[in-house]
């Protein structure tokens, strides 16, 4: 009698448990296909084509956490606009895709204007004057109201992963990576331009909860609290303010690791591939003793986003893709010691 009794209710704990860890189990998997957007950068050599490989290009609202693993020969990163609704009516009237629009309003207008700038034949000035010229006949919204700039994983080296979680309202997003290849072509023009729909529907992601944070600003550059400790942790990036520069781009907030945060040559060189109006700045990977470990591309005032990180110990920068970061403020070495 006793023994029945109990072992009735030891199979209904069993039960109990059985259930609760398969809910669990299942919860888990449905958070990470919520939240969670796979991307590889790939190099089609044949046709000379950088692709974006992405999990889906529709995703639910929320915190989403890409994923972005750079199995190219080139550096790269993962920028996200959201397209203003002045632009998706100029696509529809037009009887265009958002990304084709997108393409030909801005994309190609840049490239074939920076052209003559980098062979040579005219000067910046020229070369922007022209590029707003057409631009605001293609697309004036990409002026007014403007797409704001929504982050993205930062410049991750040539056989690396990065992940950063940034919030995204439901929209339609255009992402693209503006690194160059050895011609001087942004990759944006020849495929690493990319549509991603944003649904209504909000995830169940939560925002993560960071070890550390890193402000960036205009004023103060890039601040943060030592020291780094090694392995896991997430680093909130956060934007304080936001301004134009003279590469005619924000700032943003890049991690990089230094064979030696001492060399003044590697710091001066490094300092020089961030600014994509040079043949040498962005051009296809950063200097050698330098390896981008991915950031938090551009984002508007306020805003923050979020890297998962695992570090070993060594020299680390925290750096700004603008031109001169060291003069800025936006060029900070520290290390991370066991
Ligand atoms: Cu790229």
């Amino acid at each position: 009698m006793k023994y029945s009794k109990l072992s009735g209710i030891f199979s209904q704990v069993l039960i109990v448990i059985l259930f609760f860890g398969f809910s669990l189990t299942s919860c888990t998997e449905q958070k990470e296909d919520l939240n969670n957007v796979e991307v590889s950068a790939i190099h089609d050599a044949e046709n000379n084509q950088h692709i974006f490989e992405m999990s889906t290009k529709e995703t639910k609202s929320g915190w989403v956490t890409f994923n972005f693993n750079n199995a190219s020969p080139s550096d790269h990163f993962f920028m996200l606009y959201k397209v203003p609704e002045a632009a998706i009516q100029a696509a529809e009237e037009v009887g265009e895709p958002i990304l084709q629009h997108w393409y030909g309003a801005v994309t190609a207008p840049f490239q074939e204007n920076f052209n003559p700038y980098i062979n040579g034949e005219i000067e910046f000035g020229e070369f922007v004057d022209s590029l707003v010229a057409e631009i605001s006949v293609k697309g004036p919204w990409f002026f007014d109201p403007g797409a704001p700039t929504m982050g993205g994983p930062g410049i991750t080296a040539a056989g690396s992963s990065s992940a950063t979680t940034v919030y995204l309202e439901p929209g339609e997003y255009i992402v693209e990576c503006y690194v160059k290849d050895e011609e001087q072509v942004f990759h944006s023009y020849i495929g690493m331009l990319e549509h991603l729909t944003v649904t209504a529907e909000k995830n169940e992601a939560e925002e993560p909860q960071a070890n550390k944070i890193v402000t960036i600003s205009s004023g103060n550059g890039i601040e943060f609290t030592e020291p780094f400790g090694a392995g896991e942790q997430i680093v909130e990036v956060h934007f304080a303010d936001q301004t134009s520069y003279s590469h005619l781009l924000g700032h943003n907030v890049q991690l990089v690791k230094l064979e030696d945060a001492e060399d003044d040559s590697l710091l001066q060189s490094l300092g020089d591939w961030m600014n994509w109006t040079t043949p040498f700045g962005l051009t296809a990977n950063a200097p050698n003793g330098a390896k981008f470990m991915g950031g938090v591309m551009e984002m508007t005032e306020g805003q923050s986003g979020y890297m998962h990180l695992d570090l070993e110990p060594g020299d680390y920068a925290w750096i700004a893709e603008v031109p001169d970061p060291a003069d800025k403020g936006m060029l900070r070495t520290f290390t991370v010691s066991n």
